[in-house]
């Protein structure tokens, strides 16, 4: 069975302060690590201090975005390396903010992909269409375009440890949310490509997420879902009392 991963991505929010109460206000009650895999991704400035003040909790920081090189003249840019160094374990990849406003294509998510794979972190790869890509019928053409260039020369062992988050771009931060048998649909078309390009045994144990909109109040549908395996949650997870809600619902 997929162990669920409930990750939230703060996005460019949060004081120094705010994310120093934030993570006193979750110690102890983050459900332990038999149930579900806990994720913070903050902004850059706040991982050194999260994963510090996190330590020793079913708590995992991760990073929003990262250069692909190890090091370089990239000013300023962030490598794996140095996330690895202070102790960070995730990476989302691609989120469609990225695509949108930094021009990152599926080339660069592969790049950066297996740049994080090498480098031991674990990258949450985001794929979604567009609303007008899901009028006119494209949905799963392009959402299986973007898993196979992102997973592109991935051994299938990586590919297992890569999780991918289905954010249908028009439920992102908008208030609608995929209903979960629609999210279910696309997170299936999403394992069948998996399939095809790596394996049976690579579609059964990569962990599918849904992002756009989730909050206490739908999570426990979405997650009943077959091919659902988590949540990528913006908004709902900047409170700690909702963030713990999340985490509940997903253990
Ligand atoms: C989608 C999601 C988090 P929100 O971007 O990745 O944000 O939950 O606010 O829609």
């Amino acid at each position: 069975m997929r162990k669920p991963i409930i990750a939230g991505n703060w996005k460019m929010y949060k004081t120094h302060e705010e994310a120093k109460r934030f993570a006193a206000e979750v110690r102890g009650l983050v459900p332990d690590a038999g149930q579900v895999d806990a994720v913070i991704c903050a902004p850059a400035l706040f991982l050194e201090q999260l994963v510090t003040e996190t330590k020793g909790q079913n708590l995992h920081i991760g990073a929003q975005t990262m250069h692909e090189e190890d090091s370089g003249a990239f000013t300023g840019e962030i490598s794996p390396v140095q996330l690895k160094d202070i102790g960070v374990e995730y990476i989302i990849i691609g989120h469609s903010e990225r695509r949108q406003y930094f021009n990152e294509t599926d080339e660069s998510v592969n790049r950066k992909v297996k740049a994080a794979l090498a480098h031991g972190l674990v990258p949450i790869m985001c794929v979604g269409e567009t609303l007008e890509q899901r009028e006119n019928g494209d949905t799963n053409r392009v959402v299986q375009e973007q898993v196979k260039a992102g997973l592109a020369d991935i051994s299938a062992a990586d590919v297992q440890k890569t999780v991918i988050a289905y954010e249908p771009i028009w439920a992102i931060g908008t208030g609608k949310t995929a209903t979960a048998e629609d999210a279910n649909t696309v997170c299936q078309v999403i394992r069948e490509k998996v399939a095809e390009l790596s394996g049976q045994e690579s579609a059964d144990a990569v962990r599918i997420q849904y992002g756009g909109s989730v909050k206490p109040a739908n999570i426990q549908e979405l997650m009943g879902m077959e091919h659902i395996d988590g949540a990528l949650v913006g908004g709902a997870s900047l409170e700690s009392e909702s963030f713990l809600k999340l985490l509940e619902a997903g253990a």
